[in-house]
């Protein structure tokens, strides 16, 4: 669990450093759907990271910006909005 909330963090890190330039896709990257920003959605995407739509750890939720892949900006997204919540 330790090396968990360590990579974590440093996935949290290095998405911040590359933060998309605009929203392209939802505007609350709440991917587990409990209305809150957390570390659990931060994993979510973790899980996802680097699928597309053809690939079975694909998930709808956590490509946050809807491009058909999972990667950096959606790691971004939820990195910026962790703690907050959706309306
Ligand atoms: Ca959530």
């Amino acid at each position: 669990m330790r090396n968990t909330s360590r990579h974590l963090a440093l996935f949290a890190l290095i998405a911040l450093a590359a933060a998309p330039a605009a929203v392209t896709g939802t505007a609350c990257p709440d991917v587990d759907g409990d209305g809150q920003i957390t570390s659990v959605d931060l994993l979510r995407v973790h899980v996802a990271f680097a699928t597309t739509t053809s690939d079975p750890r694909y998930s709808t939720a956590a490509d946050v910006d809807s491009s058909g892949i999972v990667d950096g900006d959606d790691l971004a997204w939820v990195a910026m909005a962790l703690g907050t919540g959706c309306n």
